[in-house]
C-alpha cells in the first residue's frame, strides 16, 4: 500500500496540471488532537475554477485508517457532528471547511501527530482530478470547538 502513495501523488500532480486543476486547496491544517483522541479534524478551503459545480466525495491519508466528511451542528442544544457523503463547491466559487462547520475527520492516526508535523491528504472529487496536499498539524485556537473531542457524541466510531 505504502509503495503506491508516491505514484498516486505524481499521477494527481500530472493529471491536475494537464486538466487545469479544476479544484485547488488552500489554508489547509490538521488539528493536533489530545492524547488518546480517536480522530483529528482537518480544515481547508476548496476553490473551484470550473464552470460547473464540483463535488468532494472522498479522502484518504496514508497516516490514518479512514477519512470521513463531517458537519458539526446543534441538536437539542448540544453540539454534535454527523457524517455527510459529499460537499459541493459552486462554479467559480469556494467552500471552507472550518471549526464548527464542515470538516474532514481523520480517523485513527497510525501514530499520534504533533504540531509541526505534516499529513498527506488526497482529496477525491466526483468530476475532477484528485488533489494531494501536504497539510501542517497545528494546535487549535483557545475557545474554538475541537471537533476531535466530540466523538463520544457520535455513533458508529
Ligand atoms: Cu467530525
Amino acid at each position: 500500500m505504502t509503495r503506491l502513495i508516491p505514484w498516486l501523488a505524481i499521477a494527481s500532480l500530472l493529471f491536475g496540471a494537464g486538466a487545469g486543476a479544476a479544484v485547488t486547496v488552500t489554508d489547509a491544517w490538521v488539528r493536533e488532537a489530545p492524547p488518546g483522541a480517536p480522530a483529528n479534524a482537518a480544515y481547508f478551503t476548496l476553490h473551484n475554477a470550473d464552470d460547473v459545480t464540483q463535488t468532494l466525495n472522498g479522502a484518504t491519508s496514508p497516516q490514518f485508517a479512514r477519512a470521513d466528511l463531517h458537519v458539526t451542528h446543534l441538536e437539542s442544544g448540544q453540539v454534535r457532528m454527523r457524517r455527510v457523503q459529499a460537499v459541493e463547491i459552486p462554479a467559480h466559487g469556494s467552500l471552507t471547511l472550518r471549526p464548527n462547520g464542515y470538516h474532514l475527520m481523520l480517523v485513527r492516526a497510525r501514530r499520534p501527530l504533533k504540531a509541526g508535523e505534516r499529513v498527506e491528504l488526497t482529496l477525491q472529487f466526483k468530476d475532477a482530478p484528485a488533489v494531494t496536499v501536504q497539510v501542517p498539524v497545528r494546535r487549535g485556537e483557545e475557545g474554538e470547538a475541537a471537533d476531535s473531542d466530540m466523538h463520544h457524541h457520535m455513533n458508529g466510531m
